[in-house]
């Protein structure tokens, strides 16, 4: 008999447009794995809501993201591609939970710690209980391994907590997740401060590079990225962040090894002639992806067949779970 396959489970949240630290942190790893996993990638559009959203935008952008997915290779004959608002057993699932997280383990995530600081004018309970709703998402589907960026070994750690949590205090229900990240990639850093994650929210535009960057703005970024003193090309995070993160872009767009990489460019004078190799192949990478990106995007309708699918498929799995969770909790049935 076929041994049943295990599960895996992602989102990414509608409140931007993607970089290529989104790629080299999940998407990437997201694409093989759905060929040997059963798979679900959720666009979490109640996640982007803990900061304010204008709605003609969130919309736009959880439609960008069902097409982006697909332009990176998700294949949703393979992978049960959906909107988080659509199935609505994971707030569900979210309330009990929440009742079983204290309030220390929130406010020690370093993720609310930020936000907190640079949404100073809305630090909301949304924001703050955001990594329940998280564990809601992958608990609802007993997910296996949930491939993520290294931002969010955190929040993986508290749907940890919360699954054994629950399973000690009823009985045993949920499979406790483990993160699945990268060992190159994980964290993508901003191209003028490598100290600091790259990130769709960074109103520096030069600091990302965005999936739907032209060729030429991806070379000019990369020609302009802060790098470190020094000249020769060499990997270490501590002492030069900045070329240790175009050595990872380049080993995402050409699969060398830092090792190769050291030694293509040993000898070379300056930066410069590596910054010109990185930025070539960062936008040979990215080119196909635009370029399919841009043709899904323009049909709508097939967007929202794929989403509706996803949705449906997502809650016929999520509902089952619920179900046997209210039961264990003591709520009647209706
Ligand atoms: P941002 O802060 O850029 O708005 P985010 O991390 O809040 O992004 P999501 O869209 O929810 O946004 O992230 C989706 C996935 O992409 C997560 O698994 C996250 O870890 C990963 N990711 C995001 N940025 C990077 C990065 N710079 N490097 C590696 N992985 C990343
Ligand atoms: N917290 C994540 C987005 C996210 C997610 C998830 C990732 C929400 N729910 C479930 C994996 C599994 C973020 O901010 N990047």
């Amino acid at each position: 008999m076929e041994q049943q396959r295990k599960t895996i489970l992602s989102g990414m949240q509608p409140s931007g447009e993607l970089s290529i630290g989104h790629i080299a942190g999940a998407l990437r790893n997201w694409v093989t794995l759905q060929h040997d996993f059963d798979s679900l990638f959720c666009v979490v559009d109640q996640h982007a809501i803990t900061v304010q959203q204008e709605p003609a935008k969130l919309r736009k952008w959880t439609l960008d993201l069902v097409a982006m997915y697909q332009a990176a290779g998700v294949d949703p004959s393979k992978s049960v591609v959906f909107v988080q608002s659509h199935v609505p057993e994971h707030v569900q699932l979210a309330w009990i939970l929440t009742c079983l997280t204290g309030m220390g383990e929130c406010s020690r995530m370093t993720q609310f710690k930020d936000k907190s600081e640079r949404h100073s004018d809305n630090i909301n309970v949304g924001l703050f209980t955001y990594p329940i709703l998280m564990a809601a998402d992958i608990l609802i589907y007993n997910a296996d391994l949930v491939p993520v960026g290294e931002d969010q070994k955190q929040h993986l750690e508290l749907a940890r907590n919360l699954a054994e949590r629950f399973n000690h205090r009823y009985s045993p229900t949920f499979t406790v997740p483990e993160p699945y990240i990268p060992k190159v990639g994980g964290r993508i850093m901003s191209l003028q401060e490598p100290t600091k994650k790259m990130s769709k929210s960074d109103p520096n535009m030069k600091a990302s590079i965005f999936l739907t960057d032209s060729d030429d703005d991806i070379r000019n970024k990369i020609r302009r990225a802060v790098t470190d003193s020094g000249s020769d090309i060499r990997y270490d995070e501590q002492v030069r962040p900045g070329i240790s993160n175009l050595m990872s872009l380049y080993h995402i767009a050409t699969d060398k090894t830092f090792a190769d990489i050291e030694a293509e460019f040993a000898g070379s004078t300056g930066y410069a002639p590596f910054k010109e190799a990185v930025g070539e192949a960062v936008a040979a990478y990215v080119r196909p992806i635009r370029e399919r990106f841009l043709e899904l995007r323009a049909d709508e309708d097939s967007l929202r067949a794929i989403a509706k699918a996803g949705a449906e498929q997502a809650r016929h799995r999520a509902w089952k779970v619920l179900r046997k969770v209210y039961k264990k909790t003591g709520f009647i049935e209706l």
